[in-house]
């Protein structure tokens, strides 16, 4: 037992929050095996939805000219608009710049060729390997729609499960939030349901996930909702979630994750950077947890007026898990507050951090950025607890950010190590 002293405790806290290896329980990343899904590399981290919104700002064209443009005129336009003309201060402008410094590029030069130079030089393969070690990252947890039918052939030639590094979350949006087009994908996969809700269709949609969930190897259910949800309520997503949803989740035994607050499509000419948040009711979540406290729910809102209340909510429900700093939230300012008050509310059982990451390289800077954050938070907590004569040790500091960063999100889904 190493009992780390006053002086050597922000350093030793630092330094293992910085190299612990991470769980990275929601991305929409996807193994070498996906293909052309997988996303990497200059251009496409510099036309991430994040940096879309924020470049347009500054335009005075049609939003039609930029979409007109190819991948790589869009990306030099981009590096002009917010890197060139103006500094990159914003959390998705500087995290470019932290994954270019790790990759070991000179961002001094401002030579976005040579950068894509280098990086032509790599095969997928070798960037995934080396992306996960410089971030740290050894479990990436995919976004999975059986729906999309590149990814579903995949699943079905058997290639995706083949790289133990990925796992899958299955995903339902479709089911919950459009139940035509539900309808329509699930009669051509050869499952037998009508629009009308009959037991014959709720069998049948049973089926298909139970299925997917089995071929998948699916860690949870999960799916993103607009912040009017309400549960329970007379309508189409609380049957689908009561008649499908929960007796699947039971019978296969895994988690249901609900990623709520989204409001899509506020400005429609901006693609998938035109999504908004949404003040969310937590009393759905709540009536959840309470109706089913067998079933466990991966909880994450993307209000930031939401989130004390729904980790208070957590304090009453233990098959309530919340996790991550969701996308608009995933800045260093409100990282740290919600961190700070998540520990002060919870200690160290909840699941601090998921990236979202879409392009690869991604996981550098969005993990290195909350590390320290959550670093910092603990370091502080830690120190207060040293000024109390209570010591904490190298092993305890270890275990509690295993927890957070690994364990708590494994032992929630029953396979905790
Ligand atoms: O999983 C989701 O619903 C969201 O995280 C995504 O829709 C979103 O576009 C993502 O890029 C946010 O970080
Ligand atoms: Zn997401």
């Amino acid at each position: 037992q190493t009992n780390v002293s006053k002086a050597d405790l922000r350093q030793t806290v630092e330094h293992l929050a910085m190299s612990m290896p991470v769980t990275d329980m929601h991305t929409h990343l996807y193994a070498p095996e996906f293909g052309e899904l997988l996303l990497w590399g200059i251009d496409e981290l510099l036309t991430y939805h994040y940096l879309i919104s924020e470049s347009i700002r500054w335009s005075e064209e049609e939003y039609s000219h930029f979409w007109s443009m190819t991948k790589r005129e869009q990306a030099d336009w981009i590096w002009q608009t917010l890197f060139l003309d103006h500094s990159p201060v914003s959390e998705a402008t500087s995290g470019f710049i932290t994954i270019l410094t790790r990759l070991g590029f000179d961002v001094s030069s401002r030579n976005l060729d040579d950068y894509r130079q280098e990086l032509a030089k790599r095969s997928v393969n070798e960037q995934v390997d080396i992306v996960m070690q410089i971030a740290g990252i050894d479990k990436i947890v995919m976004t999975n729609d059986p729906f999309d039918s590149i990814e579903r052939s995949v699943w079905l030639s058997g290639n995706g499960k083949k790289d133990p590094r990925f796992y899958a979350a299955l995903r339902v949006d479709t089911l919950l939030n459009d139940w035509p087009l539900a309808v329509n994908e699930l009669q051509n996969l050869g499952y037998d349901v009508q629009m009308e809700w009959s037991k014959q269709t709720i069998e049948e949609t049973r089926r298909f996930l139970s299925e997917w969930i089995i071929r998948m190897d699916a860690l949870y259910l999960a799916v993103s909702m607009p912040g009017d949800f309400q549960y329970p309520a007379d309508d189409h997503r609380s049957k689908m979630i009561d008649e499908v949803m929960i007796p699947v989740c039971q019978g296969q035994n895994i988690p249901f994750a609900l990623m709520i607050g989204v409001r899509r499509k506020v400005n429609p000419l901006l693609g998938l950077a035109g999504d908004m948040s949404m003040r969310s009711d937590v009393s759905a979540v709540e009536a959840l947890c309470r109706r089913y406290p067998d079933q466990k729910f991966l909880i994450t809102m993307l209000a930031r007026e939401n989130q004390h209340e729904l980790t208070v909510l957590a304090r009453k429900f233990r098959n309530l898990m919340i996790f991550g700093c969701w996308w608009f939230l995933h800045i260093e300012s409100i990282v740290e507050e919600m961190t700070r008050f998540r520990v002060e509310l919870l200690g160290t059982s909840m699941i601090p951090q998921h990236s979202d990451c879409r392009v690869f390289e991604q996981l550098i800077y969005k993990w290195e950025h909350s590390r320290k954050i959550i670093a910092k938070v603990l370091a502080d907590k830690y120190e207060k607890l040293h000024y109390s004569g209570w010591n904490v040790t190298e092993e305890e500091i270890k275990r509690d950010l295993d927890d957070m960063l690994n364990q708590n999100f494994w032992r929630f889904l029953g396979k905790g190590q």
